[in-house]
């Protein structure tokens, strides 16, 4: 049976771009779910219950929260296509250590461009 995946997601964000380009890298078909952050559907808090946020991967009818969490599930599932991190532990280290400096520095300046209303 193929695998159902659903990506709950709002296409300004940063990351939602993150966990796009893991499904795209192996080449995973999966239906978007656009998510209105303004007036959620009973479908984010039900999927996230904890933090009602997109980012949501609903893997046949599972849900994985958490963009990087996602990428790292992604790359587990799906791990005989395109491995997301390089094989050389130096290498995965400053990957990681970039993945971490984007969440600190990028995730206030995202949020708030995500929820922010016209001019504010
Ligand atoms: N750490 C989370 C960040 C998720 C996040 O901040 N999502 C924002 C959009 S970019 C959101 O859903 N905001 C709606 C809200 O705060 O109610 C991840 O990496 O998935």
């Amino acid at each position: 049976m193929a695998d159902e995946v659903v990506l709950l997601d709002f296409w300004p964000s940063l990351f939602g771009m993150r966990v796009r380009i893991a499904l795209a890298e192996k080449g995973i078909n999966y239906e978007n779910k656009e998510q209105d952050l303004w007036h959620k559907s009973p479908l984010l808090p039900q999927m996230n219950p904890v933090h009602k946020k997109i980012l949501v991967l609903i893997h046949n009818g599972k849900s994985v929260c958490e963009s990087l969490i996602i990428v790292q599930y992604i790359d587990e599932v799906w791990k005989e296509k395109s491995p997301l991190l390089p094989s050389n532990p130096c290498q995965r280290a400053h990957a990681r250590f970039w993945v971490e400096f984007v969440d600190k520095k990028v995730y206030d300046v995202q949020n708030r461009l995500c929820t922010s209303k016209g001019e504010e």
